[in-house]
Formats: structure tokens, C-alpha cells, sequence
């Protein structure tokens, strides 16, 4: 028998991108929260049997297998609605692009910050990993002057990764003012609706 999807996340973590996807979509799927230290989801499955490497996210199929890797799982949820435009069509040059893009965010910004999220990380090596982020702030800014979406003319899966990635700049208390387009690219997304309602999904208890 089918089954939802079911796509299992820590707020605002970077589970947060597919959650959006997932609603851009408008496709249907439940949430299930994970508490990733203790290893448990919010209705007391082992998060290790559905992702033995214990993190987030992960996107249960409706034949019951488990996707991990954000990356998979943002091409998966665009591939199921070619129709919404969230990724280029196969074989073109935008769908390039976009892998581009994806790689970029998942290798050089995704885990450019995950030093951060250590709190007994050494100062030096703090600054080391900001000063090593903000080279690639520059290098999206430029890259966004005079554009709307990093991918062609469209918003697409690739646009709602950074913007996960890049919000972490909020908790880690980096300044983006230096970086406008990133500033008005942040907005831009911010406020779409699919958006919205995922970050206020996220708070629920
Ligand atoms: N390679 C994974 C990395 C996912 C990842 O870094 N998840 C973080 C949240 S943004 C996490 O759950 N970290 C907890 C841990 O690694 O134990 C992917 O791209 O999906």
C-alpha cells in the first residue's frame, strides 16, 4: 500500500529546504520531529533505524524506503512536479546549472557552517571558518547582482537551499550588510508563503 510522505526534521535545521520544497510543491506529507541528540523522533521511533548516521533530513517514499541527503531529497520532490518548476528539465543546460548549484551550497556552504554549530569550537578556528564563509558570501553576492534567481529566470530548489543555509548567518550573529543582494535575495524568498508556513510549522511543539 502507498504511504505519505513523511519527511523527518529538527527545526530550522537543514530539513528546513525540503520541508519548503515540499510545500512549494504542493505536494501532501506529514512531519515528523526529530530530537537528533537523544535519537528519537517525536513519536518515539529510533531515528538511528531510519538513518543509522543520525542525522537530518530524511524523506520516507510511499513505498516505505527511506531517501536521505538533502540534496536527493530536493531533486526527488521537484522531479514529482515537474509542472511547479522547482528544477530545469533534465538534460538542459539551467539543469546543469542547477546541479552546480546544489553541490556548491551542499559542499561549500552547508558544510562551511557546520563547524559553527560546535560551541567548544576554538576561537581561531571560528574566525578561520567565518573568514572562509564570508570569501563565498562575496562570491554569491556578485553572482546575484543584477539577478533574482541563482538558476536561469526561475525559482528553484537551489533557491530554497541557500536560503536555509544562508539564515544560519542569524543564529551565528554574521552580518550580511556587506552583502545586499544576499540581503534582498533572503527577503525575496523569505517572504513567499511555502516559506513562511514551513518556519511556522517548524515552532509547533
Ligand atoms: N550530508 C547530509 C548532512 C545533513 C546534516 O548536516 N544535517 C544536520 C542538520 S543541518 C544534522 O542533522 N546534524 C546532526 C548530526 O550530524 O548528528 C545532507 O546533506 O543531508
Amino acid at each position: 500500500m502507498k504511504q505519505k510522505l513523511k519527511l523527518y526534521f529538527a527545526p530550522s535545521a537543514c530539513s528546513l529546504a525540503p520541508h519548503i520544497a515540499l510545500r512549494e510543491a504542493v505536494m501532501e506529507f506529514n512531519l515528523e520531529k526529530v530530537d537528533i541528540r537523544a535519537g528519537k523522533t517525536a513519536s518515539g521511533e529510533n531515528y538511528g533505524d531510519i538513518n543509522p548516521l543520525g542525522y537530518v533530513p530524511a524523506l520516507q517514499l510511499p513505498d516505505g524506503s527511506i531517501l536521505t541527503e538533502a540534496v536527493a531529497i530536493l531533486l526527488y520532490i521537484a522531479d514529482q512536479k515537474p509542472e511547479i518548476g522547482l528544477a530545469p528539465e533534465p538534460k538542459t543546460a539551467t539543469r546543469y546549472q542547477l546541479y552546480r548549484w546544489l553541490t556548491f551550497i551542499s559542499s561549500e556552504i552547508h558544510k562551511g557552517f557546520g563547524p559553527l554549530f560546535n560551541p567548544a569550537l576554538p576561537e581561531e578556528q571560528k574566525n578561520m571558518t567565518i573568514e572562509r564563509l564570508k570569501k563565498r558570501f562575496a562570491f554569491i553576492d556578485k553572482y546575484l547582482e543584477g539577478r533574482t534567481w541563482l538558476v536561469g529566470d526561475s525559482f528553484t530548489i537551489a533557491d530554497i537551499y541557500m536560503f536555509v543555509c544562508l539564515s544560519w548567518t542569524n543564529h551565528m550573529q554574521i552580518d550580511l550588510s556587506p552583502w545586499k543582494n544576499i540581503q534582498s535575495f533572503l527577503t525575496r524568498v523569505g517572504e513567499r508563503s511555502a516559506v513562511r508556513e514551513a518556519l511556522a510549522a517548524e515552532q509547533q511543539p
